[in-house]
């Protein structure tokens, strides 16, 4: 694929990025449901994402891995792995998210080739940096408050994606942490691509029904851009 194809289709696969991890989803329901019901909602990218105190390891893991990624193969969509190269050239994911305490973005840059690399930046030095080491995309969060992740930086709200933008970074962005159904449009208007997010579909009651909320919000967002 040439540079400007992949540039398109990495845009486009970003409009909603939904991010899960066992220890994401309510007690008792098996996450390859969540992603099941999200990608018939229209999540256009799924990353698997296992952290945390309660993550899985070793065997249970992988399995998990397997079933999701084959899932996304079946339905047609990118599977990215977080913060595991190894994970990912085993699952012969569709590429791989690193942030900023990670493996340096361009040792898996080497070791992937021209699988898809994705790099969580919170300011314009980290997202040039990301650049320089060749990321095909940027995360950019929190943008709003987050519970979901642990150790999560402060809120940087919409701004520093429009910082971004205004600097001439042209990259694809996806906006991350604390996004929701009825904040997405203010993410797209500041000059991201797409919305990534886990608990406003892995904890919604009904995982269909968020991510066409959210689908929706990013396309008419996107459409009056
Ligand atoms: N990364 P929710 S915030 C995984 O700022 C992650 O880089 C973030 O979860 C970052 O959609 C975050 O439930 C958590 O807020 C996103």
């Amino acid at each position: 694929m040439n540079a400007t194809r992949k540039e398109d289709a990495v845009r486009q696969a970003l409009r909603v990025y939904f991010i899960m991890g066992s220890s994401n989803v309510p007690a008792g329901i098996p996450p390859e449901l969540i992603l099941a019901e999200a990608i018939r909602g229209g999540a256009t990218l799924f990353q698997y994402r296992e952290k945390g105190t309660g993550g899985l390891r070793g065997k249970a893991r992988t399995e998990l891995a397997w079933k999701l990624r084959l899932l996304c193969r079946e339905r047609g969509i990118p599977f990215i792995v977080n913060d595991d190269v190894d994970l990912a050239l085993e699952l012969d994911a569709d590429g791989v998210h690193v942030g900023q305490e990670d493996e340096a973005a361009s040792a898996v840059r080497t070791r992937i080739g021209s699988k898809l690399l994705g790099v969580s930046a919170y300011h314009e030095a980290e997202a040039e940096a990301a650049i320089r080491a060749g990321a095909d995309y940027l995360g950019v969060g929190p943008i709003f408050a987050t519970r979901t992740k642990e150790d999560a930086k402060s809120a940087s709200g919409v701004q520093a994606i429009r910082r971004m933008r205004e600097l001439g970074i042209r990259l694809p962005i996806v906006g991350i942490g604390g996004i929701t159904a009825e904040n997405a449009a203010g993410v797209v208007r500041a000059g991201a691509d797409g919305v990534s997010v886990i608990s406003a579909i892995s904890s919604a009651e009904y995982p269909r029904e968020a991510a066409r909320r959210l689908a929706t919000a990013v396309e008419s967002a996107l459409a009056n851009r």
